[in-house]
């Protein structure tokens, strides 16, 4: 502070046009199988993706059905953190259940 003479100080008279910009976001997918329950999916939906249950059955029932479906979009590395929260809580109950990320 005080180092500057008024007309060159940088912090004066400078109108910064900041752009305000989202980041990149990516699809969380989860993929069917044939042994994970519904019901566990439905509770991945609720806890993990935050869905109401009849979203998460709406959801659960288009993934067994078309073998995969959107779980939600995020930035890059909540994206990642969702990926790894689904594997290994299916791991901790014994299902095979798979869940990937895709580029927007
Ligand atoms: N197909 C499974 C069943 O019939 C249910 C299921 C739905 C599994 C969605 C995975 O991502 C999934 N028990």
């Amino acid at each position: 502070m005080g180092d500057f003479l008024a007309e060159n100080d940088p912090r004066i008279g400078v109108k910064e046009e900041l752009e305000v910009r989202e980041p990149r976001k990516y699809k969380v997918l989860l993929l069917n199988d044939d042994y994970t329950t519904m019901d566990f999916v439905v509770e991945i939906l609720i806890h993990v993706f935050n869905k109401s249950e009849t979203e998460a059955t709406l959801i659960m029932l288009a993934v067994h059905n078309e073998g995969k479906g959107v779980c939600g979009l995020y930035p890059a590395e909540i994206a990642e953190t969702k990926v790894d929260t689904v594997h290994k809580l299916a791991r901790q109950a014994g299902f095979p259940l798979k869940c990937s990320m895709e580029g927007e």
